[in-house]
């Protein structure tokens, strides 16, 4: 009983934002028609960048404004074409494609067309044949738009012009956070001269990143549903809320469905408890013989008004676990997880940071190779559909906002708090059922000893908490313990570190005794579980020396290994985890402490190995051997894995 009343005080919480955010789905009420491909393309380059609002670009054809280009969707536009002046562009560009609705959306007057930007980054406006239909703000995260009205203004018409200005320009108060400065002395800058400043260690790739969609639901539909999962022994326990958009009078149907398709409870109310039986649990990789098991909640809606009937079918995976933190250890279904994984970035040759399914499979199959059973969305949310791959596959995710590179005190003003406290609302809206996000992460690295974080971490957690009390919070830190103004706040204590790299260059010797130190006062201050969210080092690939020097594969892999040393002391006491920085190179901007991008990969950008990536991937299967229960496959490669090297 204690336990219900738990999964109700979670769900009293809520979510803020008044609508929901499923992710676009075909079920036998729904369709989904995707616009990727090829999209007419314009950069703004006049001066102020301002030509496209004060000429109306978005009111006709922008092949009728000026010159185009082909750019595909999903993508970033940086490194399609051969112009540098495209890679470093600052300011709107035009993006516009012209789409055949099928008549039917528009004639029969039942349906629901929406309009889904999965990502754009950074500022984004959106009309519909010449008419503004929404703007939003942030990169990483999906916004909509109705368009059923505005299509049926003219139902003659089925071809519909979709114009997406996006801006990547970024300030103080954006997340992340950055500073455009003007170069004024015609000494030294030619005429407009400006640079984008910011204070994270990535390109700021721009453009329509993910999926761009029109898709349907009925006029009566199902607009969100949250669940909360728990169990008692044998039984699971699947706190359910379902909302309801466009209509009172309905007759609501929610069934619970195993992997084999049968049917498992069901129920008629709109909230309420599922018991089941015999309950299968969801289990991280390498935790369980069988990971990543979900359940289908199906929500079926009928509704009628005066006129006319409607029926949704909308079906949610569910994976039925729990998240708990002690002062040491990290709980997953009541059993001690250790995170063995990596940090991440949507990162690419030619594409940039935009989607792209072989990727993604390319590095779930290279996680999973690694033995890896978990990552970070450094530094931002990643696209939904990869938390799908996590979520069936059992791959755990520390879900990250992109609060990185807060670094000037005006970016902890309230304009920034207040954006900051939204991008979480959307964050939790979009990521609240995936199982696999056991933990949010509200900012990396922020400049913490700064008088105004106290209170700024302290608001963002809270708010964060009530968003969703189900999950513990950290935001990762690389300040000394004693200046972290966070870290009072969070659940779990997350560090990144550099000894030997950063600090103390060249000097192998000092990593164990500093990375000691660091446990031992942050563990001695908070009594919290300690997460080593980042530590390696850059290794060219095929760069080698013996002795090992800085920027050798010699070098990073006798850094991992100095590390690995002091984790094995510490994860039998408080260290619930390990994430290498990074799991493969990845573009930056330009400075001299970057040769064509970050090299802290144990894969190169290509997403070949190091030889860091065999060390690794020999302590992962020694970790998942010790504290996890191997399918049965696995096993047999373990075995094999085991011979190949001497412990
Ligand atoms: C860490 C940052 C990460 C950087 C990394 C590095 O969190 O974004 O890429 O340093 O310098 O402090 O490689």
């Amino acid at each position: 009983m204690f336990r219900v009343l738990c999964l109700f005080a979670a769900f009293k919480a809520g979510i803020l934002l008044d609508s929901g955010m499923l992710f676009p789905q075909e079920s036998s009420s729904r369709e989904v028609k995707e616009l990727n491909g090829l999209w007419a393309f314009r950069a703004d380059r006049s001066p102020t960048r301002n030509q496209g609002f004060q000429r109306a670009w978005y009111k006709s054809r922008l092949a009728e404004t000026g010159p185009v280009i082909d750019i595909p969707v999903p993508s970033s536009y940086n490194d399609v074409t051969q112009d540098p002046n495209l890679r470093d562009f600052i300011g709107w560009v035009w993006y516009e494609r012209e789409v055949v609705v099928p008549a039917r959306w528009i004639s029969d007057g039942k349906t629901r067309v929406v309009l889904r930007v999965e990502s754009a980054h950074y500022y984004s406006i959106v009309w519909v044949n010449g008419v503004k239909v929404t703007e939003h703000e942030g990169g990483h995260l999906p916004f909509e738009a109705d368009i059923d009205g505005l299509l049926r203004e003219d139902p003659t018409t089925t071809t519909c012009r979709i114009t997406i200005a996006v801006n990547n320009t970024l300030d103080l108060h954006t997340l992340p956070p950055g500073s455009i400065q003007y170069m004024k002395d015609r000494t030294m800058y030619p005429e407009g001269f400006f640079v984008q400043n910011t204070n994270f260690d990535f390109f700021n790739y721009a453009g329509i990143h993910r999926s761009v969609l029109l898709y349907t639901t009925p006029k009566a539909y199902v607009d969100d549903i949250t669940v909360v999962t728990d169990f008692l022994d044998s039984t699971g326990l699947v706190r359910y809320n379902v909302s309801i958009q466009g209509a009172t009078l309905v007759t609501l149907k929610v069934t619970l469905i195993d992997k084999d398709g049968h049917c498992v409870v069901s129920s008629n109310d709109t909230s309420g408890v599922l018991k089941v039986v015999d309950v299968k649990l969801w289990w991280p990789y390498l935790m369980h013989e069988n990971p990543g098991y979900l359940y289908s909640l199906e929500v079926r809606l009928n509704a009628a008004d005066g006129t006319s009937t409607y029926e949704d079918v909308y079906s949610l995976p569910v994976g039925i676990r729990t998240v708990k933190v002690t002062k040491n250890q990290f709980l997953i279904n009541n059993k001690p997880f250790y995170f063995h994984g990596v940090n991440k970035h949507e990162d690419s040759d030619i594409r940039g940071k935009g989607f792209d399914w072989p990727l993604v499979v390319k590095d779930f199959n290279l996680m999973k190779w690694l033995g890896a059973n978990s990552f970070r969305t450094s530094h931002y949310p990643y696209a939904e559909e990869i938390l799908q791959m996590c979520d069936r596959h059992g791959i755990v995710v520390i879900d990250e906002s992109p609060g990185v590179g807060i670094k000037d005190i005006r970016s902890f003003e309230n304009a920034s708090l207040t954006h900051h406290l939204e991008v979480m609302d959307e964050l939790v809206r979009r990521d609240k059922n995936h199982p696999s996000v056991v933990m949010w992460s509200v900012a990396n690295e922020p400049a913490a000893e700064m008088p105004p974080a106290g209170f700024y971490f302290q608001m963002l957690i809270k708010h964060t908490k009530v968003l969703d009390p189900t999950r513990p919070v950290t935001f990762i830190t690389d300040s000394n313990y004693a200046r972290d103004k966070g870290a009072p706040y969070v659940d779990v204590i997350c560090v990144n570190s550099y000894f030997s790299w950063y600090h103390d260059p060249g000097h192998l010797e000092v990593i164990q005794i500093q990375l000691n130190t660091q446990f031992e006062n942050w563990y001695g201050k908070y009594q919290k579980p300690i997460i080593q969210s980042e530590y390696g080092a850059d290794a060219a690939p095929g760069f080698h020396s013996d002795p090992p020097v800085m920027f050798t594969e010699e070098y990073q892999k006798l850094v991992l290994r100095d590390y690995h040393s002091v984790f094995d002391q510490k994860r039998k006491l408080y260290v619930v985890g390990e994430l290498i920085w990074n799991f493969a190179d990845f573009m930056t901007t330009q400075g001299v402490t970057r040769m064509v991008g970050n090299k802290k990969g144990i894969f190169t950008r290509q997403r070949q190995p190091k030889e860091a990536a065999f060390i690794l991937k020999e302590r992962y299967w020694r970790l998942a051997n010790e504290t996890g229960r191997l399918p049965l496959w696995t096993n047999i490669l373990e075995n094999q894995l085991l011979k190949s090297f001497s412990f």
